[in-house]
């Protein structure tokens, strides 16, 4: 497989680099993509150095497979024309994920429905693939009805200028105007918690936030489930946290719900309050399982139970998930 990493300097697509070499993804060639202020540069893959690339030349090449992560205008550019020249398409921004042609892919739920024709496929929102990895095993069992979402998210789904930008508060906070800050949120993250992922949308709904209530829908093939959420910034880098309360059509008991998350794929159950177990983004970092935890009855109202979800938004979030859809895509002889 011809393989090209589009945004290959950036958080995820160096998280992508890593994973495609720890999975031992299938690649004969590599080709790594960024902008042009990069090109020329080298990256390091499976100890050997790669000469990053324009995106005319990766085009000229033919990749076979193409993982995007260099933004939604870029994708939105020029995803079309390496899907011209044959290139499958694995894009992670936002700009084709509901567009209904397109398939929006987690590959432990719905990858069965990819075919042939698919040339671009849309990798979900980081904190939208976590949920659903829980959602899905639980639907099946007691058919949801209703979800209410808060994210606890970190700084790395805002990308590196915001890694910088929580670091160079902290520094500060130790000798005061020592780093130069400089803002990519409207406020300080450090020590801070902002109400606000992405810019503010329809009904006063942050894009994060639609995105959340949106994506799960198309993921599960089920428009009757009901979903709303709040997104938060927090100053963390490990992963994404949620608090999802969940009701269901059908009553449960907790014993099942934990039988069958302990057995879901992909999903590590950490619930053992009596001896301090649950799930926490620093622990999360680097790992590619979405946690579970904190799993209870909500007393408040019927056939419903709060749970916390916990997972690194680079990897299961965005990068895994994209190299998991190439894996599917080798595997069921999709591409090439
Ligand atoms: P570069 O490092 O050359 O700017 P992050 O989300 O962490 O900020 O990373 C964004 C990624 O997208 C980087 O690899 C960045 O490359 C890349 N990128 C940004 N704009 C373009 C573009 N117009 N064409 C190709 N890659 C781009
Ligand atoms: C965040 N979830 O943490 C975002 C980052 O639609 O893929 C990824 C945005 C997206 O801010």
């Amino acid at each position: 497989m011809k393989v090209a990493v589009v945004g290959a300097t950036g958080m995820v697509g160096q998280i992508m680099l890593k994973v495609l070499e720890e999975r031992n993804f299938p690649i004969t060639t590599l080709i790594p993509v960024a902008s042009e202020n990069s090109v020329g540069k080298k990256i390091t893959f499976k100890n050997e150095d790669f000469t990053i690339v324009s995106m005319q030349d990766a085009i000229d090449s033919r990749p076979d497979i193409a993982l995007f992560s260099a933004g939604g205008e870029t994708s939105k550019q020029y995803a079309p024309k390496f899907a011209e020249v044959g290139c499958i398409v694995i894009d992670n921004s936002s700009t084709f994920r509901m567009m209904p042609e397109i398939p929006l892919i987690v590959p432990e739920i719905n990858a069965n429905i990819l075919t042939t024709s698919d040339k671009i496929i849309a990798n979900p929102n980081c904190s939208t693939i976590q949920l659903v990895m829980i959602l899905k095993p639980l639907h099946d069992a007691f058919n949801i009805k209703r979800v209410v979402i808060s994210t606890y998210q970190s700084v790395t789904g805002t990308g590196k200028n915001a890694v910088d930008q929580l670091n160079a508060e902290i520094a500060n906070a130790i000798n005061p105007n020592s780093v130069e800050v400089k803002k990519v949120y409207p406020y300080e993250i450090f020590k801070n918690a902002l109400p606000q992922c992405d810019v503010f949308d329809e009904g006063d709904y942050t894009k994060e936030e639609l995105k959340l209530m949106r994506e799960p829908k198309k993921i599960l093939g089920d428009d009757a489930i009901n979903l709303t959420a709040t997104a938060v910034r927090v100053p963390v880098q490990g992963g994404h946290s949620e608090s999802v309360n969940i009701e269901f059509n059908k009553d449960f008991d907790i014993s099942e719900i934990k039988n069958i998350l302990s057995n879901t794929e992909g999903v590590t159950l950490q619930d053992d309050v009596k001896n301090g177990v649950y799930p926490m983004p620093l622990y999360s970092e680097g790992k590619d399982d979405v946690f579970v935890g904190r799993i209870r009855r909500d007393p408040s109202q019927s056939n419903t139970l709060n749970l916390w979800i916990v997972s690194d938004n680079l990897r299961k979030g965005a990068a895994t998930n994209a190299v998991q859809i190439a894996e599917y895509l080798v595997e069921h002889n999709l591409v090439g």
